[in-house]
């Protein structure tokens, strides 16, 4: 009977999670990631590294299955499938080094980009160290996903060494009243943010790495864009892992 009481009041919180989703267009999923697991990831992320700049590596998922295994853990996979009523394929992946006094993204929509249509898109951003405002932590628009596209600028700030070439070109207009947070986000956490939700990113400016996986996924058989740089393909994850 207790154990049952227990089921319950966890698929309780697991829908609460899913409802503040909907409404806020992004929830943390805490400690979903070991230590160990993360390092495992930074690790690997830099022995891919043979020269000595530190842009982010797109689609590091094909470099390595660990990376693969990483991405389908099940209480994130719980969570999108919920959300996509329907099972879940990777899209893209992308590992951020993020070293000291790198520039962080201007505010942008993932789907902008991926053109995927009603709830089929999904991105889990990873947090691979303890993460805040000072060192270019995510900065999140609650409430912006309800708005769906909204209108860009071109940036007139320069690209920023380390960082992805296409992160500060365009910057979305946003709404003044919409109030910017910078949630402070766990190594081993989870940021799920829904494909319209506007974020950016702070610049580093400590003294260390902040290093992060992007994960996107799709519902299996809906349309996206590939886009040239990203080179998006979907790709099955390794369930029951
Ligand atoms: O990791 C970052 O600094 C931002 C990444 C991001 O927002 C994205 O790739 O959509």
């Amino acid at each position: 009977m207790e154990k049952t009481i227990y089921l319950i009041s966890l698929r309780r919180k697991f829908l609460n999670k899913l409802d503040f989703f909907y409404d806020k267009g992004y929830t943390i999923l805490e400690n979903i990631f070991s230590d160990t697991e993360c390092n495992d990831i930074n690790e690997l992320a830099h022995g891919l590294k043979t020269k000595k700049d530190f842009v982010p590596i797109m689609n590091i998922h094909k470099s390595s299955e660990k990376v693969l295994k990483f991405m389908s853990n099940y209480k994130l996979l719980e969570f999108i499938e919920n959300f996509f009523e329907g099972n879940a394929q990777g899209l893209q992946t992308e590992y951020f080094f993020m070293p000291p006094g790198t520039k962080g993204f201007s505010p942008h929509q993932d789907n902008t980009y991926v053109k995927a249509e009603g709830n089929s898109f999904i991105s889990a951003w990873i947090a691979l160290t303890d993460v805040s405002s000072k060192n270019g932590g995510l900065m999140i628009w609650p409430g912006t996903h309800k708005e769906e596209a909204m209108k860009l600028r071109e940036n007139e700030s320069l690209p920023s060494k380390n960082q992805d070439p296409n992160a500060r070109k365009m910057s979305l207009i946003i709404p003044e009243k919409y109030q910017v947070q910078t949630p402070k986000i766990s190594k081993g956490s989870a940021l799920i943010i829904h494909s319209w939700l506007a974020h950016a990113s702070n610049d580093n400016e400590s003294k260390k790495n902040r290093n992060a996986l992007l994960c996107t996924y799709i519902k299996q058989g809906a349309n996206f864009r590939s886009g040239n740089y990203a080179k998006r393909q979907s790709f099955n994850l390794m369930k029951n892992s």
